[in-house]
């Protein structure tokens, strides 16, 4: 379906650099994902996205599903000619929204039934209904219904939401391919806590049903970096080896690096595009925060050498002063360079991959970091 093709191995480590096609052109991996929840990757412009290097960005079913909903986007035939992004688009399934955002929901066999966070109304969300709004929104990849459980969990609430989860992947898969269309790819995801026996159990039981690609959710969600290392790097070899292997939610820069020398080939997170309507910009010495008087009167672009359209025209201290007077353009001069900062590094480690140099990249990336401004 996808025709994932690794393209390079490390030899010292697990990451890879690899290749899948989608209906709507090719992704190259390891990847990032910018997140555009609602149709729209906050205050930057599809154009704007492509020049930034954004290959294939992620949608959410929850928030367009309640707005503004499957029969406004179907007279489109889907999501992309809706918001103008002809690439390839993710779907989350809409589960882990349900539980962080929507009030009084209740998870039952059949699905979440939740009140919507926008006017109240309750609705079913079940993993059928999740792949068929997916189909409707005509997402590239399609993302199984799950339950993220909180972290800490007791060891009953994880196996408890993982056996759920492969019960609805079952069914995501049966929905799936009662209306198989080529053109839309169909992921599961693996939970199981903080267990690694829960984990493998969740990754065979996948296995065993078969997709396309595989995600790892639960992770993230509150747990010290270092367990989330642990578990992402027991959970990855788990899974089929010849398929992209997606971490959920994550992270950091530094996250990015350890998870793909881990194994992991694609990402999302909001990271980029909330820090920087926060004014905190991504460098690679580290991050800054624009509204620090320091950069009153720089006139160095946010990041020398960067060659994102915000460092190409602007100094720091304009965009000190846009954040500072609330300007509109600072939120999308701030995403513009953040989102390039994630695509760029993405392309580096994949360069690196390729040329067999990835552990050099990684030394040379810790080196920068630790380098003062
Ligand atoms: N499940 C789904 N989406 C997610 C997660 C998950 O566990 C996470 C956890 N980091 C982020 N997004 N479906
Ligand atoms: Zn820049």
């Amino acid at each position: 379906m996808l025709n994932f093709k690794i393209i390079s191995e490390c030899e010292t480590t697990k990451a890879r650099a690899g290749v899948f096609e989608t209906a709507h052109g090719p992704v190259r991996t390891p990847v990032f994902m910018p997140v555009g929840t609602l149709g729209t990757v906050k205050s930057v412009s599809p154009e704007e996205l492509l020049n930034a290097g954004a290959q294939i960005i992620l949608g959410n079913t929850y928030h367009l599903y309640l707005r503004p909903g499957c029969d406004v986007i179907s007279r489109f035939s889907g999501l992309h000619k809706f918001m103008n992004w002809d690439g390839p688009i993710l779907t989350d399934s809409g589960g882990f929204q349900v539980f962080s955002l929507a009030k009084l929901s209740k998870i039952t066999e059949e699905g979440v039934n939740f009140q919507s966070h926008i006017d109240g109304s309750r609705h079913l969300l079940t993993p059928e209904k999740a792949v068929e709004i997916q189909r409707c929104l005509n997402s590239d990849i399609i993302m199984c219904l799950d339950q993220c459980i909180k972290y800490p969990s007791e060891r009953e609430d994880a196996k408890d939401a993982l056996e759920l989860t492969t019960r609805w992947a079952e069914r995501c898969k049966k929905t799936w391919e009662e209306n198989a269309r080529n053109s839309n790819a169909l992921f599961g995801i693996v939970q199981g806590g903080m267990f690694k026996d829960l984990r493998e159990l969740s990754a065979n039981a996948l296995t065993e049903i078969g997709f396309s690609g595989y995600a790892i959710g639960g992770l993230s969600v509150g747990e010290p970096k270092d367990i989330m290392l642990d578990i992402a790097e027991f959970t990855l070899p788990k899974l089929p080896a010849s398929k992209p292997k997606y971490i959920m939610g994550v992270g950091t820069p530094e996250d990015l690096v350890e998870l793909v020398a881990r194994g992991a080939d694609m990402f999302d997170c909001v990271l980029p595009t909330r820090n920087a309507r926060n004014g905190q910009l991504f460098t690679k010495n580290g991050t800054l925060n624009i509204s620090n008087a320091q950069f009153k009167d720089d006139t160095e672009p946010v990041e020398p050498g960067c060659d994102c359209y915000t460092c190409r025209n602007y100094s720091r201290a304009y965009l000190r002063h846009l954040y500072m007077t609330r300007e509109l353009l600072a939120y999308r001069l701030n995403t513009i360079h953040n989102i390039h900062y994630f695509i760029n590094l993405m392309e580096r480690m994949r360069a690196a991959i390729c040329e067999g140099k990835f552990e050099t990249f990684r030394k040379a990336f810790y080196n920068e970091r630790s380098e003062q401004r």
